[in-house]
């Protein structure tokens, strides 16, 4: 059993006010078209902390109106690209000076650990942002040396209004991947947030407005996949859509794209990353990497290292040095200093972990620590460690999004290869070794999008990331996160003298 800290003794009350819970649609906040209201949820508690506006497809109807409109009539896609970038750059501004509101407020509707939220997150928010802003007036097209008389060029063009459908474990940082580049390129948006998480996409869409984005630039629908997230996803006036999510839903999305105008779509969806230690890995670094890799976020990472591969060698001695570390792990109230592990995000993936862990225990994994909730308020998880866990087991094929770490042995590089591989997803490894040429083997060997390397989770604004197989759809971040918000038109015009 796991002797972390009690869930919660006493709350601890972010001094942050909820001041923006309407859509923003056409610059202004306005009530959902139906006067709904949902309710968002402290998942310390699972109380209420607001009613938020519900939109529905007429919400977006009238946010893609906007959109359409801000596109079609400008200024924003015809705006010299350095005042693009400046806009860019004032909203960074403004969300630094705001970043003590937004830090408590992501904290407040999400659960992660505040100081994750305001040390790493924000910064990271930031930074996007200060990423993209460089990008504004540096797209540009080719000239392009055909054969015969013509002079030949290509123009990069905004693709027009962009759909966007986030999820609720990065709600700030997932807003940046998807508005940062759609922006940059001279797009317009309509974004529509995760159910759990409203609120912070809301505040920071506001500071965009005041940091002088047009009105219908940039609007935030807030509402339920089936109903909103659907309607955008289907809508015939969106020239592109974006999702990040379950592979479930990603392949609703693909469909409704598909049966609608046929819009491009870019997913980034759920995985199953292999974590492999090597024998001859440095293994106090390897445990806590693997720790971190797993636990971090609650475990609610796309790229969350959840199969555990350890080497025969050193496999015991891992083991043994995995669970204590598990074991020192703080959960409580993410407003806590020095807490690591806030609560799930809501009941559903509270009651989704739990039933991975009864699964893993019926299929005869040994339950090393954990395996139950922490307290009896909220949605807190005991960190659980499984070892002797086997491929054919669900809770080494299933995405289980919560602090589950399930350790498997093997015995040689070719064997890890193919099992480390034999999943649908193909999203991130982490690879434990130091020696080159292990490395490079296991580099190119695994398909994923990323392979991090003696290290995990490494999120640079500049480094791509998304999925092979059923794990996404595109690249976002860097420069390939550009490509999804562009259109090329090739331009070719007879050259009078061609000598010339
Ligand atoms: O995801 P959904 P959920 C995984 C993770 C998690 C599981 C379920 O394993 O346990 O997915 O989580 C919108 N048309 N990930 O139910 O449903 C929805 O409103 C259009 C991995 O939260 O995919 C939300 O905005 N949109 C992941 C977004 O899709 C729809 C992050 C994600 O919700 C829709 C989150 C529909 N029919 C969960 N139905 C990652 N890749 O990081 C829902 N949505």
């Amino acid at each position: 059993r796991c002797s972390t800290a009690a869930a919660l003794e006493e709350l601890i009350f972010p001094p942050v006010q909820i001041s923006y819970t309407q859509n923003l649609i056409d610059g202004k906040f306005v009530d959902a078209a139906s006067g709904k209201t949902f309710p968002t949820y402290d998942p310390r508690t699972g109380e209420v902390i607001a009613r938020v506006a519900e939109g529905d497809a007429e919400d977006i109807n009238r946010a893609v109106a906007a959109a359409r409109k801000a596109f079609d009539e400008g200024p924003w896609p015809k705006m010299s690209p350095y005042e693009r970038s400046r806009i860019l750059l004032r909203f960074a501004d403004l969300v630094e000076k705001h970043s003590e509101e937004l830090a408590a407020l992501e904290t407040w509707n999400n659960g992660k650990p505040h100081e994750q939220a305001a040390k790493s997150e924000l910064p990271l928010l930031i930074r996007l942002f200060h990423y993209y802003a460089g990008w504004a007036d540096k797209i540009h097209g080719l000239t392009v040396p055909a054969d015969g008389p013509h002079h030949v060029q290509t123009l990069h063009e905004p693709i027009g209004v962009a759909g966007q459908i986030i999820p609720w474990n990065f709600p700030l940082i997932m807003f940046a991947w998807k508005v940062g580049p759609a922006l940059a390129c001279g797009n317009t948006i309509v974004l529509k947030t995760a159910e759990q998480t409203p609120l912070t996409a809301l505040y920071v869409a506001k500071l965009f407005h005041e940091a002088g984005l047009p009105p219908g630039v940039l609007n935030v629908v807030s509402g339920y996949g089936p109903t909103a997230g659907a309607a955008l996803a289907g809508h015939m006036d969106v020239d592109k859509v974006a999702f990040t999510g379950s592979t479930d839903t990603g392949k609703i999305v693909l469909e409704l794209a598909a049966k609608s105008n046929l819009k491009p779509v870019t997913l980034e969806l759920g995985g199953k990353s292999p974590f492999i230690v090597c024998e001859d890995a440095d293994i106090d670094k390897a445990v806590e990497l693997a720790h971190f890799a797993l636990f971090f976020n609650q475990g609610q990472c796309c790229c969350a290292g959840s199969r555990t591969f350890v080497h025969e060698r050193v496999y015991d001695e891992f083991l043994e040095k995995a669970k204590a570390r598990a074991l020192k792990r703080v959960v409580g109230d993410p407003f806590k200093k020095g807490v690591e592990q806030g609560p799930q995000i809501d009941s559903e993936q509270f009651e989704k972990v739990l039933r991975y862990i009864r699964s893993g225990i019926e299929s005869n994994a040994t339950l090393e620590c954990g395996g139950d909730r922490l307290g009896t308020r909220g949605y807190f998880i005991q960190p659980t460690v499984f070892s002797n866990v086997t491929d054919d087991m669900l809770i080494a094929k299933d995405e289980i999004f919560g602090p589950v770490q399930s350790i498997l042995k093997f015995k040689d590089l070719d064997e890890v290869i193919r099992r480390a591989n034999a999943t649908r997803y193909g999203l991130a490894a982490g690879v434990f070794t130091q020696n080159m040429d292990t490395a490079n083997t296991l580099t190119r060997a695994l398909r994923t999008g990323t392979v991090w390397v003696n290290c995990f989770d490494v999120f640079d604004a500049a480094i791509p990331f998304g999925g092979y197989k059923m794990s996404g759809i595109g690249r976002e971040k860097g420069i390939y996160s550009l490509h999804n918000y562009l259109q090329v038109k090739a331009v070719v015009t007879p050259l009078k003298n061609p000598a010339w």
